[in-house]
């Protein structure tokens, strides 16, 4: 694999297969949260993630619906294929990401999401570039931006340092190699929403009003922002699974599971999106609500619908919904 196609193997059986490719860039700073948003996507814990620089490779997930497991491969800087793996793990991951010798991660694997992504998906996972230990990170980014075929990128800002200088640097690198921003999607995920404590004055909508400044201020014109809480979305997933939450993991679904009792559709309300995209979700988050699946081991029955809404409540169906039906954003 050559740097030219870091995003699709050429030639392989699923180029032969019709379908819509759907090449999506993450690109953020450092622990902004891209992989926890990718892994709240996936509806599993297979990215490592974690509050200090760590992904060190390009890592590119294709959703496969058919999939039963999650196959990877990593390959090296000349673009070989280094190793494989035909059940993936976030061990597995951790290990290859550790790796200097790997540039490029691959996996293919079914999305836990309800309903299904679109066939064709293509999630890629960057390094955030201001890693003052590793300069690699910044090189790896810039080489994803030109080389990913991507049609959509999803720019994730951290609610909780939103226009420091290593962003704005970013975000102003990222608007100049785009060129001609019409020729792709961007969506702006303004990710952590869930440490804004309303009572200290941090309100949600002031925040996404303050982001569409901040990116206006920096030439993206009438940017759509969707508030989320990766973290929370995955949580909420994974006890959809019935997968073991760790204490504190347990303690912030709950907490979250309480303030969506009070108040479950403020951050639909707050994102910045057009407001069909906003009247679908708000539909879905009704629907999720009156859901009467059964619930799996462990879960009364009534939690299933409180955490299909906190999925819905944490933004993450909204970009499902954006990435699924992109034509919703000319
Ligand atoms: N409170 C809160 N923390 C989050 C959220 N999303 C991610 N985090 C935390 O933020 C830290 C960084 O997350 P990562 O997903 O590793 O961030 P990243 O952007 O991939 O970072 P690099 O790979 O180093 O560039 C981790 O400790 C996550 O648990 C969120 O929605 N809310
Ligand atoms: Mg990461």
């Amino acid at each position: 694999m050559t740097s030219k196609n870091l995003g699709r193997k050429a030639g392989s059986k699923q180029a032969a297969k019709p379908r819509r490719p759907h090449d999506v860039l993450v690109l953020a700073t450092m622990s902004a949260g891209k992989s926890s948003f990718i892994n709240a996507l996936v509806g599993r814990e297979l990215l490592p993630s974690a509050n200090e620089a760590t992904t060190a490779c390009l890592t590119s997930i294709e959703h496969r619906r058919t999939a039963r497991s999650f196959r990877g491969a990593c390959y090296s800087h000349a673009g070989s294929r280094m190793f494989t793996e035909s059940d993936a793990s976030i061990d597995q991951v951790r290990a290859w990401n550790a790796n200097a010798e790997v540039k490029h991660i691959r996996l293919t694997g079914n999305f836990r999401t309800r309903p299904s992504l679109a066939r064709g998906l293509v999630l890629h996972d960057t390094p955030g570039p201001n890693n003052s230990q590793d300069e690699r990170h910044g090189a790896m980014m810039l080489e994803a931006v030109r080389t990913v075929p991507f049609q959509t990128m999803l720019y994730v800002l951290n609610a909780g340092q939103l226009g420091t200088w290593d962003d704005r640097r970013l975000l102003e690198q990222v608007r100049d190699l785009l060129g001609d921003p019409s020729g792709h999607q961007v969506v702006f995920i303004l990710n952590k929403v869930d440490l804004l404590d309303p009572e200290r004055g941090e309100d949600l909508a002031g925040c996404v009003s303050k982001a569409r400044q901040y990116l206006e201020g920096l030439g993206f014109a009438d940017p759509i922002i969707v508030p989320t809480m990766a973290n929370l979305a995955l949580y909420a997933r994974k006890a959809l699974h019935a997968e073991p939450l760790t204490r504190v993991e347990r303690s912030k679904l709950r907490q979250s599971l309480e303030d969506l009792a009070v108040d479950n559709q403020s951050s639909l309300h707050a994102a910045a999106m057009p407001d069909a995209v906003r009247a679908r979700v708000i539909r879905d988050l009704k629907k999720a609500g009156r859901t009467r699946r059964t619930a799996p081991d462990g879960i009364p029955t009534a939690e299933v619908a409180a955490l299909e809404q906190l999925v819905v409540h944490s933004g993450i169906r909204t970009v499902e919904f954006l990435l699924n039906q992109p034509s919703t954003m000319d």
